[in-house]
């Protein structure tokens, strides 16, 4: 019998937490209530929905009662210690920041390529970074039929994936040189660090905090992350992840080389049935994946699919999402329809 299904958005205010509103209703998900939880700053906002007003709560232990599915994405922190109450109570956490993405109890699903995952969870399922999920969805047909051994990979990654002060900081930033004036910087590359430089006309080789090996967090998560989804650490990832000033969506500038010899010809007939992909590659018309052309829209978007010069089985191509819905919101209410399809509740 169907039940109905009772949804939280923790960090509903912010970037991510209002695309996954707008998501929910876009691909009218089945939700017979809607819980919109943040911090005690924005709390008594009140947010219009399928013509309801809803107030945003602060976002406490008890605020998952009778909730099934809570999406969390309002920072690591407030994922590691609410997400535990959520399950406890009976939810269902969909968690979109890094805090469980390498629990080994932790499903990290991409639902075009490990969607069966998602019934190995113990109460959270982790959606995998943005710029991870983009690469997945291009990849993975082509590493199941050809076999990647090796990744390089560089990014071009959007304000918006910093939040929403970041998404404002590139405005301001960018009125104030077009007006000649300094501009002033306080949140880019990462907010939480003491130094800062201007996004607009920039780019920041820099996106999270440095390790120790040089590379950054985020470029780690690459790596992480595609071992995990693809259940494969032997393949070697090499990433560069920077910021450019686009609003939205990611780019990716991707090179593989593959175990098995392909024709380009084949690889862009695979991509061009591969769930998730529009192949958008015809260089006769200049035509090929732009963030600006990709903003607003649920696909992930490949062209410039080429064979490498020099090197045997190299192939490298253009990737394009919208970093905030297939790269976060998109991702996480996929999930959610799956399981609740598989709960027999939609
Ligand atoms: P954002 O625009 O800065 O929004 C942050 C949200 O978190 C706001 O709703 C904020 O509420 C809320 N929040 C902050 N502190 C809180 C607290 N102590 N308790 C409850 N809510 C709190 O950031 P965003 O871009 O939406 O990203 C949010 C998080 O999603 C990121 O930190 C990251 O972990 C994750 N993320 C994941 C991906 C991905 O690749 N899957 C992409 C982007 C972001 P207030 O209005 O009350 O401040
Ligand atoms: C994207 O907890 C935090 O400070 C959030 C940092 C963050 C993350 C993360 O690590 O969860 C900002 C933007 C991500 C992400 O998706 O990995």
């Amino acid at each position: 019998m169907k039940r109905d299904v009772h949804v939280a958005v923790v960090g509903a205010t912010g970037a991510v937490g209002q695309a996954m509103i707008d998501t929910l209703l876009r691909r009218e998900f089945p939700f017979a209530s809607l819980r919109l939880l943040a911090s005690a700053r924005s709390a008594g906002t009140v947010v219009e929905v399928r013509g309801q007003q809803i107030t945003v709560e602060e976002a406490t232990p008890d605020s998952f009662e009778g909730v099934d599915i809570a999406l969390f994405s309002a920072g690591g922190d407030v994922s590691l210690r609410l997400a535990p109450e959520a399950v406890i109570r009976g939810a269902l956490v969909i968690d979109n920041t890094s805090a469980y993405r390498m629990d080994p109890m932790v499903p990290l699903v991409v639902p075009e390529v490990n969607a069966s995952d998602i019934f190995k969870n113990r109460g959270i399922i982790a959606n995998p970074n943005c710029s991870t999920i983009q690469m997945m969805v291009a990849l993975n047909p082509i590493h199941h039929v050809y076999g990647i051994r090796r990744i390089v990979v560089s990014t071009y990654q959007a304000a918006s994936g910093a939040g929403q002060r970041a998404i404002d900081e590139l405005k301001q930033t960018a009125t104030a040189i077009l007006a000649g004036e300094d501009p002033v910087a306080q949140v880019l590359p990462v907010s939480k660090l003491e130094r800062h430089y201007p996004l607009a006309f920039n780019v920041l080789p820099q996106i999270d905090v440095f390790e120790e090996n040089g590379y950054t967090k985020e470029e780690m998560k690459m790596v992480n992350e595609t071992h995990k989804i693809l259940g494969d650490s032997k393949i070697q990832v090499t990433p560069t992840a920077a910021r450019v000033p686009v609003m939205y969506g990611h780019s990716e500038a991707i090179y593989v080389e593959t175990e098995r010899s392909f024709a380009v010809s084949d690889v862009k007939k695979l991509l061009a049935s591969s769930p998730g992909v529009v192949l958008e590659d015809d260089p006769a018309h200049q035509l090929y994946p732009q963030p600006l052309r990709a903003t607003g829209e649920f696909p992930v978007f490949v062209g410039r699919v080429r064979k490498d010069l020099f090197v045997d089985n190299g192939l490298s191509l253009w990737v394009v999402a919208d970093n905030i819905l297939k790269g976060a919101a998109l991702n996480a209410v996929q999930i959610a329809e799956i399981w609740v399809r598989q709960e027999g509740n939609w």
